[in-house]
This record gives C-alpha cells, structure tokens and sequence, in this order.
C-alpha cells in the first residue's frame, strides 16, 4: 500500500471528482474521508461521498464522516445544490444498498482517530475550509506531529481572488473567506503546508475541449462519470466570470499522485481575519512559511487525471 492520505472536501463537483481520483491512484491509501457543509449541503454530499466509494472504491475498506462545523461566510445557494446533482447521477445509484458506512464521529474528531490509529505519518488533503483541522489541533494537539503535510486547495495571493460578497474587497479565496480564523489557526502551527491556491489553478479552467475529451472517451465508466458531474458547471469560453469553474481541488489531489506535475517556491505570508479583506492570505516577509503551486504542466494535468478515470 501506498502513502496514507486523509480527504476532507466540501462537496463540490470538483470535490467529489477528488475522491474519485484518489480512489485510483496506487500510491495512495486513503484512510478516510469528512465531509463539510461549506460549498454543499451535507446530505447529498456525504450520500454521494459513500456511493463513489462504493462504485469506484476497489472494494476499500473506508468509513465517511459528517462534519458539524459551521463558517463564518456561507457559500452561494447556487453553488452548493451542485452536490444534489452528483448524487442523483444515475451512474451513483445503479447499485443498493449503499455500504460504505458514515462514522458516528463528527469529521474533527474522525481526522484525530484516523491519524492517532496511524503508525505512519499522514497526508492531509483538504479541498474545502480549514475549520476541522483547525478544531482537531486544537482538541488534539499531539496529532501535529503525526501530519506529513497538509495539501491544501484555497487561498490566493492575487490582488483579486474570487469573493464577490457585499462588504468585501474580493481579496480572498472562497474556502479561506468561509472560515478566516481557521486558516490563521493551521498557520500558527508547524504542518508543512503546500498550497494550491488561485493563480496554481487558473491553468486549468474546464473548457469546451477538455470535455469534448471526455466525451470522446465515455465509453470508459469513470470517464464518463468525470464528464457528467462536470456537466453542471459553466465552462471558460469567452471571458472569465465568477461562475468559471476550474480544476481546483483536482488539481490539489493530482499534486498528491504525481508531484512532478507542478512548481512550487516557498512564501511567506499572514492571514487576515477580519473586516473587508477577511480570508486574505498576504505575503510578508515576517509570516509563516508556505509552499505555493505556482505553475502546472496543463497537458500532463490532464493526461494524468483523464488516465486515471481510465482505470476506474
Ligand atoms: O474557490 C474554489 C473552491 C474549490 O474548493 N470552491 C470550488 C472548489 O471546490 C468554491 C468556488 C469558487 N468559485 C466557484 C466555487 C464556482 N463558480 N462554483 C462553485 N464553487
Ligand atoms: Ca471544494
């Protein structure tokens, strides 16, 4: 088995498409999953979780868990019925009943399980808000050491992220906006974090011929999958607006299988926590340490992911 690596996701489409990928790569053993209701509502999100593991799982053994945290800024309407969407696709519920079973733990004290039961060091992925992590340092502060590093999808150090909110200056990133506080918590800690934020992803837009790439590929089952739940979000034709849907959090989980994919260089940075710029990460040479995705090899992204849905 491979390098251990715990998922916690908010239930987007590009979210869900994570898990589907992590369950294909043989380098990786994914030790569990949580599910935040920031970019989805819960239920449909953690229904879809369970069945895509069920469907494209390999027979893994793995448990899902609910998170109760809540954030601070919420998610456009919109945007989180997307995950209603997924799990109703019909390739998702072919099969009953569904086995993979949701964790009595609320996802916080999941990820603390998960990484004490451990002999190794693990990997974290979060493609949504920080806020569990931020809840389990704090309950349990003796997992740090235990976290080989923390990949996380969020954040942006452009002048202009991808918040559109009133009493906002659209500084920020959406899954640092939703909780400020607990990315200025994970901060304050030691984890090696490697972050993928905006300007790493703004490479990787869905277009128009990345689906027709797709399609043309849909006689395999997780190819098809891929293109079905990418079906619902607006594509980069013309010009970008707030709805331009890109690969972020694939992006982040692709990192993960193969790290030769991306660029990286070390930025140090603080957060902001409150008032107009809130969930702005701002580069300053006294702040914390960070390793920024700054550039991908866009074909070799998606050769990589597309010959991952392959195995599916
Ligand atoms: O800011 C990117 C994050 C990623 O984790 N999410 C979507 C990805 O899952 C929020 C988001 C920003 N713009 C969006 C988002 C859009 N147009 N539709 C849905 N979610
Ligand atoms: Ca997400």
């Amino acid at each position: 088995m491979g390098k251990k690596v715990y998922l916690n996701h908010d239930g987007g489409v590009d979210d869900l498409v994570s898990l589907f990928l992590l369950l294909q790569m043989d380098e990786v053993e994914l030790t569990g999953v949580g599910v935040i209701p920031a970019d989805c509502y819960l239920e449909p999100a953690v229904h879809a979780s369970q069945k895509i593991v069920d469907r494209f799982g390999h027979g893994q053994d793995l448990d899902v868990a609910t998170s109760n945290s809540r954030g601070k800024n919420p998610f456009p309407k919109e945007w989180r019925l997307h995950a209603f969407f997924v799990d109703a696709l019909p390739i998702l519920n072919e099969y009953r009943p569904i086995k993979t079973v949701v964790s009595k733990l609320p996802a916080h004290r999941h990820l603390i399980q998960k990484i004490r039961e451990s002999k190794e060091q693990m990997t974290l992925l979060f493609t949504g808000p920080l806020t569990d992590l931020a809840r389990a340092l704090d309950e349990a502060p003796d997992i740090e050491d235990k976290i080989e590093q923390l990949v996380w999808m969020g954040g942006t150090f452009l002048e202009q992220g991808n918040v559109q909110e009133p009493e906002h200056d659209g500084t920020a990133e959406w899954n640092a906006f939703w909780d400020p506080e607990a990315v200025a918590c994970v901060w304050r800690s030691k984890i090696a974090i490697n972050l993928v934020a905006l300007e790493s992803t703004n490479k990787v837009p869905l277009t128009h011929e990345v689906r027709d790439r797709w399609a043309s590929l849909r006689t395999h089952t997780g190819v098809d999958f891929i293109g079905q739940c990418y079906a619902i979000c607006p594509p980069l034709v013309h010009f970008q607006t707030n709805s331009t849907y890109f690969l972020w959090d694939v992006l982040a989980t692709a990192t993960i299988g193969n790290s030769k994919l991306v660029k990286k260089r070390t930025v140090y940075s603080v957060v902001h926590t409150s008032g107009p710029s809130q969930g702005r990460i701002e580069a300053a040479k006294e702040g914390r340490p960070i390793q920024l995705v700054y550039d991908v090899d866009r074909e070799a992204f998606f050769d990589y992911i597309t010959g991952l849905a392959q195995k599916a």
